[in-house]
């Protein structure tokens, strides 16, 4: 962990030059992938998650919605899949799925693929025998986060713990489905805390596929709200080691791209992020429209991959 938060703290462009050097190794340094978000199920969730707006615990303006019906599902993918995006991600406002919920998620995963996406889901725990259901569906990820470093998980939620989180990376690795797994910076943590967050992460065994590095998306009613915002360099050194500590794993610079100019978003990709959340709304907050991130692309010379 020292290791790792002497790497954050390295001059900035022997940082990025590290990184960078890195990346070109691994990875087509103009390629980024696409993917796009929808909730299925929003709001109402039982957990106290502090920077999340769909927590019953917290007074926020998100209005509940009951899970969509499949052919809701299959029209979002469509117009995802028309804008370019190579994968569909679907997440619910779960503590954990019950059999029937899954039941319903299976038929969308099934219907997404048919399509010709890559599918994506994150619907909270899971036990191993709903991993290997999902996985049998021909659900290609499971994205679950650690979110942030074990010391201060608990400042943030207290509704469960990490080595909860750790059985269900564990179950859903077990059963076959790559895996996507990253955190969350800007919730007023130290240095020393996103350092633990990516020793964690690329403790991971084997490396997540997919490591989403989100920036806190501070919603009103939130207890994180308020919280005083990141350095965006320092935003940047988090991307940037992340690539260095996980060299083959696709980083995906995620939540709160809104905040972030094309020039900070600029030196993310140069850091080594290579997939980017594509579509004006994450979950239940906005993104960045497809016009101006395809513009951004032109600028910048990247392409879809
Ligand atoms: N309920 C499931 C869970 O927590 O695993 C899945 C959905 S949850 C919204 C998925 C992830 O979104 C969280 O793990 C967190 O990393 C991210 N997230 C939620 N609210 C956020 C916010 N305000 N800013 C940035 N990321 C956020
Ligand atoms: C991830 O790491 N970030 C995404 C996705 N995985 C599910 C979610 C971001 C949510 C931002 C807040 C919202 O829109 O509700
Ligand atoms: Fe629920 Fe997930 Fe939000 Fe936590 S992050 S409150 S588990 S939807």
């Amino acid at each position: 962990m020292e290791a790792v938060e002497s790497l954050l703290a390295t001059p900035f462009n022997d940082l990025i030059w590290r990184a960078h050097s890195i990346h070109r190794l691994h990875f087509d340094p103009n390629g980024i992938q696409l993917s796009t978000l929808l909730s299925v199920k929003t709001g109402g969730c039982p957990e106290d998650c502090g920077y999340c707006p769909q927590s019953v615990r917290h007074p926020t303006a998100v209005a509940q919605q009951s899970l969509l019906s499949t052919e809701e599902v299959l029209a979002a993918a469509q117009i995802a899949k028309n804008a370019g995006a190579s994968r569909f991600c679907m997440g619910a406002a779960w503590r954990s799925p019950k059999e029937r919920d899954l039941d319903a998620v299976i038929r969308m995963v099934e219907g997404v693929r048919a399509l010709g996406l890559e599918t994506c889901a994150t619907l909270g725990m899971l036990k191993p025998s709903q991993a290997t259901r999902l996985k049998q569906a021909g659900l290609d990820y499971y994205n679950h986060n650690l979110d942030t470093a074990r010391e201060y998980y608990g400042e943030i939620i207290h509704t469960r713990d990490y080595q909860d989180r750790l059985d269900t990376l564990a179950a859903v690795r077990d059963a076959g489905m790559h895996v996507c797994c990253g955190g969350i910076v800007g919730m007023g943590e130290t240095r020393r805390v996103r350092a633990g967050l990516l020793a964690e992460l690329a403790q991971l065994e084997p490396q997540p596929e997919s490591v989403p590095i989100n920036l806190l998306v501070q919603v009103e009613g939130t207890p994180l709200y308020g919280t005083e915002a990141l350095d965006p360099f320092e935003f940047v050194r988090t991307i940037a080691t992340a690539r260095i500590l996980m060299p083959t794993s696709r980083v995906r610079l995620s939540a709160g791209r809104e905040s972030l100019s094309d020039e900070m978003q600029a030196l993310c990709f140069l850091a080594g992020a290579n997939s980017i959340f594509y579509g004006e709304r994450l979950l239940t907050t906005g993104n960045p429209d497809v016009a101006r991130d395809q513009h951004l692309f032109a600028r910048l010379g990247l392409h879809a991959e």
